[in-house]
């Protein structure tokens, strides 16, 4: 039997923690022959509701699940930690400004960076989910510099499964069909969703729509503000696909992505694509053997090029305020 994978899941008692948990268990996120032990990281007060989310685990009784240990210490969630899924942040509240957001979300992920550098094991993967995504992940990478920088993700896999699906309903073709999507920049409203790479049943997506301005007003601000739609009409703010997304992300990372096809993740730049080293940033990549690689030679039209550098401008700016908070 082989032996299980350390995973670490932060803000487990939150709703996209509730959301997660039971399907990394089952054995979703990493295979169906691959055993998992949990640790949750919560703040003292979410130590009971995790308690509880943990007993319904143990009434699962999944197979493969090895064990769960919960803890509101850092230093013993991510040690030997494998796979680290960043989930709890600080959000924005009423009248808080964007210094405000980004320093609370510093004293969480800059002591969590810590953490994993001093404790993870060699082979950590970690996946920021909790928002700013992107620029917390740059935090935690800043703090974490003895682990490879690649190994700091952000999660844009939402955005990247909502523009799919936005896509298949106007073409009237099924998600599975579509390929080579790709979200770039940030994980916030200035992301880009890109068709002009994209293919639908073999066929390039944007001579398929052939529609500019539908492109320009509805499906980039579609999916841009899809998050705002779901939390007006649920009345709380995607968990079950942002938790679907977190697991698809590491499977394909962790699994491959299928030949032909390629899938977007936020990462640190190596400077491709006219974006500054080291902001995390969202690209399409291919993955293999647990590792990506940034799918190179695409040409960028006036249209995308736009809008990729004012998303990654926007990134430029967060890292900026977070390096004058001392946070980098
Ligand atoms: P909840 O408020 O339901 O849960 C967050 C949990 O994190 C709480 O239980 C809280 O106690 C815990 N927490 C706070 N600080 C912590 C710390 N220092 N260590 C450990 N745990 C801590 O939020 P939820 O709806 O689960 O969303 C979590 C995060 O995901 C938010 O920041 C949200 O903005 C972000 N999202 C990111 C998405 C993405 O695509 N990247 C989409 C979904 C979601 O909006």
């Amino acid at each position: 039997t082989r032996t299980p994978v350390n995973v670490t899941v932060t803000g487990a008692a939150g709703q996209i923690g509730y959301a997660l948990l039971f399907r990394i268990a089952s054995g979703h996120l990493l295979g169906a022959d691959v055993p998992v032990k949990l640790r949750l990281l919560e703040i003292p007060q979410g130590l009971k509701a995790a308690a509880g989310t943990a007993m319904e685990l143990d009434d699962c009784a999944f197979p493969l699940l090895s064990g769960i240990e919960i803890t509101d210490d850092p230093n013993v969630a991510f040690d030997g930690a494998n796979v680290a899924l960043l989930v709890g942040a600080r959000p924005r509240t009423k009248g808080m400004e964007r210094g405000d957001l980004l320093a609370a979300n510093g004293g969480i992920f800059k002591p969590q960076g810590k953490a994993i550098n001093d404790h993870a094991a060699d082979d950590i993967k970690v996946l920021v989910v909790g928002n700013p995504a992107n620029t917390n992940a740059l935090i935690a990478r800043s703090a974490a510099p003895d682990v490879p920088a690649e190994r700091f993700t952000a999660m844009t896999r939402l955005d990247h499964n909502r523009a799919i699906s936005q896509l298949a309903a106007k073409t009237g073709s099924a998600v599975s069909d579509i390929k080579r999507l790709t979200i770039w920049g940030n994980h916030s409203a200035t992301q880009y969703p890109d068709i002009f790479h994209a293919e639908i049943a073999g066929k390039n997506a944007a001579e398929t729509v052939n529609d500019e301005v539908w492109l320009a007003d509805t499906f980039i601000p579609t999916v841009a503000k899809r998050g705002a739609a779901i939390i007006e009409a649920r009345g709380a703010s995607s968990a079950a696909s942002a938790a679907n997304a977190a697991i698809d992300h590491v499977h394909t990372w962790v699994n491959g992505t299928a030949a032909g096809d390629w899938t977007s993740m936020g990462i640190p730049s190596d400077g491709s694509y006219g974006v500054p080293e080291g902001l995390i940033s969202s690209f399409p990549v291919t993955t293999k053997d647990g590792a990506y690689e940034i799918v190179q030679g695409l040409e960028i039209n006036d249209f995308s090029r736009a809008r990729i550098d004012a998303s990654v401008k926007e990134l430029a700016e967060e890292r900026d305020a977070v390096r004058e908070l001392g946070l980098i």
